[in-house]
């Protein structure tokens, strides 16, 4: 029966309660099994919470709860992910210094998050703008710096001309475009600070299998780091000496073109080659280079070229001949014509291709607009397969009809080798090593993950721990010296000409070399905002240690990260974050090799009117509004009875009523506890409690929130009609704390009890009792659906042909043959096959 309550008194006293008595104080129990349960640490927005942002929130408080119910020490912390730009653009927008901005916000958080009654152990709290907490992050860079895996980079990078400073890849849209500020990224040469990722792309991309991820995110992680197997080929330079003469040129007789290709097996095939226009190789052959003016003017055109157009296979193939110099095919012996195009990109593989116009579709475009000898070397092992479509071309075809093979599909695949001199008639990927070998090439693989920008030219971010010396070079802050403080500045807005607010302040930037003590110069970057979050779940294991960024045995204790939640950065912080966790685990700070053993990934809860929450749409809806209005507990039950924790779903207030009035039963239950002898509890309520323990156990592990919650609902249901017994009644009160705590301590304290329900043991429930009493299965003859019979689970063949007595169609049915056969797949099907 519904009995209303006043949730306000109700959350307001028990949420002061367990933080009087600090029942979620965490500690390292070495006699318990630990749980690390971690959230995706927030952004503090100076919009504060909508109420999408708990949805995680609550699945790990849910979580966390019952795995200390069930016997587990469990760390389950929160902080503040308050770097980077959205703080800076918060600050220079509202004219406040982004500390103060971010104080202010991180107390709104934290008020928003105390009233939804999380059981969070605040004593564990980081905020990455902590100087104690960065001075951990700075120490991670200097660690890097010291294995070479930090460096400075004068490649060009993306520059956004909006927010005013460098970006990685990672940070831009699918279109090129910034991810913040939706400007046009420009390519513009810069001294950068980068992390050589790659060097770790191998082990990141094996250890995806050992983990416990949803495929989709394993699968966006492998295509980011897109590795091709394949090989590189040297090709011998060539250009008439006679020409060349006396030139004070940097060009070299003997020179090679490194290509790297993953079809060596259509080395004959490669009738010309080319460089991407940035290749350092054609600068320095400008004085063989008879048509330099042309180049010239491409090279310049190619810079002012967005990769993604680059890229755009539908786009004409551009290019100049390198006019005065040729190659040598290393297969071949043929002498080939040198390009420069501009699709062929410099960042990726060696920054040049041996093209093979037969095989590949953007050098077939290439060789037809250019009239480039293009000579098949693969055919089809199976003629068949390309019967169906146009017969392939042949060489001589190919040569004679260049002019009208426009727009034909070429053969991409491996097949018997033509043309190619002694593997003539091999099959071409079982020679693929071979030819390799012949010409001198190296098996490799090159990634589409680049080198990690690392630098911002803006104010807000850890500064880089590095002095410039003239002498030494860069040189690293000692660590005694850590944190370097991000100095005070008249002015946090982008300076404009590339340099960060930093290099304003003369006091700080002069120094003196750590090395040598000559004058030095600070670097005036800061740190990208990925930085802090790439470690700081380390933190929460031992967040006040001065003397290491995690002590051995807190880290031995806790990690891996049980149960990691967000829903978001597929790729990004989870890649920067494995990353940084596999060199810290090189560098023997961490014991194990992945930082997070199981994601769950949720889906978003979009406005009742189906769009995002947003301020742009004036559709959003506060928390604190509902947790007003209905409660914590009744948000917290809506939350996760929405629908599986991975769709995302549009808010429905009707919803929210139906979770609120199902709390008001739950507050009724007790007139429904029968007094006296327990044995006189019915069997049915005794057989529901036990199954709804097994399930909501069960969907709390499996992150089944919302069929947890119909399983407490249906038992209600019966408890409601049934009668329970007063142990089955604490018993409910427990299986529901972890999703509505403070209703559940209200009614547990008024049932008697002293301590609070959060320290209580989570029920345990018998098999037998546990299972289905009886299922219903199909009854088919001769494969044919006759019936339906309801059994026991477990039921036996004789008790299911039994059954069939009571069923008069099927009775029916089998008087009309002879059963010579029956197939029984118990709770499933009983099948009668007859003559
Ligand atoms: C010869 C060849 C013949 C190729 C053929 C393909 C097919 P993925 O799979 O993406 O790694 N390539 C290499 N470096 C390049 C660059 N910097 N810019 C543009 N293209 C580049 O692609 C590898 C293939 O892309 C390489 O193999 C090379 O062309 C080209 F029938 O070499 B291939
Ligand atoms: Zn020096």
């Amino acid at each position: 029966m519904h009995r209303r309550f006043d949730h306000q008194a109700i959350e307001s006293k028990w949420q002061q309660d367990w933080a009087e008595k600090a029942i979620y104080k965490t500690i390292e129990n070495p006699d318990k099994p630990k749980c690390f349960v971690l959230d995706m640490f927030p952004y503090p927005s100076g919009e504060g919470l909508h109420v999408g942002h708990p949805k995680g929130y609550i699945a790990t408080d849910i979580y966390s709860r019952f795995k200390r119910m069930t016997g587990h020490e469990v760390l389950h912390p929160m902080g503040w992910d308050a770097f980077g730009l959205p703080a800076e653009n918060y600050a220079i927008k509202n004219k406040v210094h982004p500390r103060v901005a971010v104080e202010e916000n991180v107390t709104k958080f934290k008020q928003q998050l105390k009233k939804l009654g999380m059981d969070y152990d605040w004593g564990r709290e980081i905020n990455t703008t902590d100087p104690e907490f960065y001075k951990w992050t700075q120490w991670i860079f200097i660690q890097l710096f010291k294995k070479g895996l930090a460096k400075e980079s004068f490649e060009p990078i993306n520059w956004c001309p909006g927010c005013q400073t460098g970006l990685a890849n990672e940070d831009l849209e699918s279109d090129g475009t910034c991810e913040r500020c939706g400007s046009v990224v420009e390519q513009r040469p810069m001294r950068q600070w980068v992390l050589n990722i790659r060097a770790y792309a191998d082990r990141m991309l094996a250890d995806l299998d050992t983990l416990d991820w949803p495929e989709h995110i394993k699968e966006a992680q492998r295509n980011w780091i897109g590795r091709s197997e394949g090989a590189e080929i040297d090709f011998k330079l060539n250009w008439p000496t006679s020409d060349v003469g006396q030139l004070e040129s940097d060009a070299v007789a003997g020179d090679v073109i490194t290509v790297f290709t993953t079809r060596p097996d259509t080395l004959y095939g490669a009738t010309y080659m080319v460089l991407a226009p940035e290749h350092e190789l054609v600068t320095k052959h400008r004085d063989v280079i008879s048509n330099w003016a042309a180049v010239e003017t491409y090279i310049t055109d190619t810079k002012n070229k967005k990769e993604m157009d680059r890229l755009d296979d539908t786009k004409e193939k551009t290019g100049v001949l390198l006019e005065g110099i040729t190659a040598t095919n290393p297969a071949s012996g043929e002498e080939i014509p040198v390009y420069i195009a501009d699709y062929v990109l410099a960042g990726y593989g060696t920054g040049a291709i041996m093209a093979v116009p037969a095989h590949d579709q953007r050098d077939f475009e290439f060789a037809m607009k250019h009239k480039i000898t293009i000579t098949n070397v693969v055919s089809p092992l199976n003629p068949a397969i390309t019967t169906d479509d146009e017969p392939m071309p042949t060489i001589q075809d190919l040569k004679e009809f260049q002019d009208t093979l426009d727009g034909k599909k070429i053969y991409t695949l491996s097949g018997d080798l033509r043309n190619s001199g002694e593997f003539n008639g091999e099959d071409s990927e079982l020679v693929y090593s071979e030819i390799v070998a012949k010409v001198g090439g190296r098996m490799t693989s090159t990634y589409k993950l680049r080198d990690w920008v690392f630098s911002r030219q803006r104010y807000w971010g850890e500064p880089i721990p590095i002095v410039h010396c003239g002498t030494c070079g860069p040189v690293a802050v000692p660590e005694d010296q850590l944190p370097l403080m991000l100095p005070e500045v008249e002015n946090y807005e982008p300076a404009g000409d590339g340099q960060s607010p930093l290099a304003t302040i003369d006091q700080w930037v002069n120094t003196t070399c750590p090395s040598c003590g000559e004058a030095g110069k600070r670097e005036t970057n800061t740190m990208p905002q990925w930085a802090g979050s790439s470690w700081y779940y380390l933190r929460y294991m031992d967040p006040k240690n001065d003397q290491a960024l995690v002590s051995k045995e807190n880290e031995q204790y806790w990690a891996p990260v049980d149960v990691y939640v967000g829903g978001d950065h597929a790729v990004r912080h989870l890649i920067y974050a494995r990353f940084w966790h596999k060199f810290l685990y090189d560098e023997g700070i961490v014991s194990t090799l992945e930082p997070f053993q199981r994601l769950e990934f949720l889906g978003f809860i979009l406005a009742s009117d189906g769009r995002k929450m947003s301020k742009r749409w004036g559709n959003v809806i506060n928390p604190d509004d509902i947790v007003e209005l209905v409660g914590a507990d009744a948000l917290r039950i809506y939350e996760m009875f929405m629908g599986p924790f991975e769709n995302t779903i549009a808010w429905s207030q009707d919803g929210l009523v139906g979770a609120r009035r199902f709390l008001e039963r739950v507050n009724g239950l007790n007139e429904h506890v029968i007094s006296g002898d327990v044995d006189e509890e019915s069997p049915e309520t005794v057989r529901q409690l036990h199954k709804t323990i097994k399930k909501v156990g069960e969907d709390i592990e499996g992150f089944k929130f919302n069929t947890a919650v119909s399983a407490l609902m249906i038992f209600i249901n019966v408890a409601e009609k049934e009668g329970l017994s007063d142990d089955t009644y604490a018993a409910f009160l427990r299986l529901l704390a972890p999703f509505a705590p403070h209703l559940c301590e209200e009614l547990w304290r008024t049932h008697g009890k002293t301590d609070s329900i959060h320290l209580a043991d989570f029920p345990t429930y018998e098999s037998d009792l546990a299972k289905d009493t009886a299922v219903t299965i199909g009854v088919q003859i001769n494969g044919k659906m006759r019936g339906e019979i309801t059994i026991a689970p477990d039921a036996s063949e004789a008790e299911a042909v039994t059954a069939t007595n009571d069923n008069p169609q099927i009775q029916t049915k089998l008087g009309e043959g002879t059963t010579v056969k029956i197939i029984y797949v118990p709770g499933r099907i009983l099948n009668f096959i007859q003559k």
